[in-house]
């Protein structure tokens, strides 16, 4: 038994720099830390991330509820066993039961829960993924990573409609080769926007090249054909993050046109991306509809046995959303975001049910991330598959692909490669 002994809580700043909240989780003599993530492009499921609304930080802090949480909560997670992920759960829910922690926020219990693992791996000399591999009785593997090139939506200013437009290296053999493709995609890509007058020296929330330009297809094209110049193509495709829960607006989406605004039905705007696949490398499509519009997820379901669709905000890491899903057969593939669920225990549980289910998992970083590196420990000790977290730039992106080169180097476990795409039945690849 790993009796946690002491919990601290203080106010930090993410990679955007927003306060957010870091706990350290002690254990006797031994303990760690971590740093609970935020979304800009967040889902109205997911568990909150409150903040103070108070004069500190314009509005921004965390320190009340930081404060409240300290006060009414923390003394009763003295002496619970730091393995025990199920009961630090339960007992964070019952002080706060509503799903989405609306009385002191998730960004407490996710980064306590985190702590929580990190310790305990800390009290077995165990690096933090076998701890996770051990609890899921999951064999550990180096997940096909998912690398944002081009940003729009909310993490680059609306530039374009669509938020990521990422590169996956399907056919690398290795994790080194895998990051070495994306860059000179990453590279090829800000290279051509150059030569067509576009300013490259800035970089969006998660590192990637951005533009403002005409439309979502201009900006598809000038990645297909950076993937070209790389001379990539049929090695790496397209995955998209739509994030159109964003483009919704009650009952209709809207989506911008040199320099129009035009208004579409669920069935245009889910058409409309479906039309792409015909003609970009696309093979992975990530909240094609809006989180509450089921007319237009079940309008994607056709897609599922051809390309990976994703939900995101439509799950928010909630196993009953997930549940729900599964049942109605709309996608095949869950990201797992641990602070959407708002513990650990929560986010594993999704992630094992679909598995369960043959579902495809990507455990994701937040567009407002940290310096840790726990998320790629997460994704190789449950099996996830495949992990994104950004682009190859900025620190708190590359801390994420360092651990995984880390792992590599040190031969910890297999690099899964494109066969974390088994669960699409006729996957043009
Ligand atoms: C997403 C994430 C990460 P955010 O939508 O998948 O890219 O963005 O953290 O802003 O929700
Ligand atoms: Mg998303």
């Amino acid at each position: 038994m790993s009796a946690i002994s002491k919990i601290d809580l203080w106010q930090v700043l993410d990679s955007r720099g927003m306060p957010t909240v870091a706990a350290r989780v002690s254990i006797g003599e031994k303990s760690a830390n971590a740093i609970a993530p935020s979304g800009a492009s967040t889902g109205a499921h997911e568990a909150l991330f409150l903040r103070d609304n108070k004069e500190s930080y314009a509005g921004n802090s965390v320190r009340e509820s930081i404060a409240n949480f300290t006060e009414d909560v923390l003394p009763q997670l003295i002496g619970i066993d730091a393995n025990d992920f199920a009961e630090l759960d339960e007992k964070l829910r019952h002080h706060d039961p509503s799903q989405t922690f609306s009385k002191y926020g998730g960004h407490i219990p996710v980064a306590i829960t985190l702590a929580a693992w990190l310790a305990s791996a800390s009290t077995k000399n165990a690096e933090p993924f076998s701890v996770i591999s051990e609890h899921l009785h999951s064999t550990p593997a180096l997940p096909l990573p998912m690398v944002n090139i081009f940003s729009g939506g909310a993490h680059a200013g609306g530039a374009i409609d669509l938020q990521d437009i990422l590169a996956v290296p399907v056919h690398a053999n290795s994790i080194e080769e895998a990051m070495e493709w994306v860059w000179l995609v990453r590279e090829a890509t800000k290279s051509l926007l150059s030569k067509s007058g576009h300013d490259q020296s800035l970089v969006a929330d998660e590192g990637g090249v951005t533009a403002r330009l005409q439309s979502d297809e201009q900006a598809l094209q000038f990645v297909t054909d950076a993937i070209a110049k790389a001379g990539l193509s049929g090695k790496v495709a397209i995955a998209l993050d739509i994030a159109a829960t964003q483009s919704f607006h009650g009952d209709h989406y809207q989506i911008h046109q040199a320099g129009d605004v035009k208004n579409l039905s669920s069935e245009q705007f889910v058409t409309r991306w479906s039309k792409w696949l015909d003609i970009y490398p696309i093979i992975s499509v990530e909240d094609g509809a809006a989180e509450d519009d089921s007319d237009g997820w079940q309008q994607q379901s056709s897609l599922c046995d051809r390309i990976q669709i994703i939900g995101d905000d439509r799950y928010a890491t909630q196993n009953d959303r997930l549940q729900n899903g599964i049942a109605s057969k709309e996608a095949n593939t869950i990201l797992i975001k641990p602070n959407q669920a708002g513990t650990l225990h929560s986010a594993l549980t999704a992630l094992s049910t679909a598995k369960g289910a043959n579902w495809g998992t990507v455990v994701s970083a937040r567009s407002g991330d940290t310096e840790e590196s726990w998320l790629v420990d997460l994704a190789v000790g449950s099996n996830a598959g495949q992990i994104k977290v950004g682009s190859t730039h900025r620190s708190e992106r590359s801390a994420k692909w360092n651990r995984l080169l880390e792992l590599s180097h040190f031969a910890t476990a297999p690099y899964i490669g494109k066969a974390a795409l088994a669960h699409i039945k006729n996957l043009n690849l």
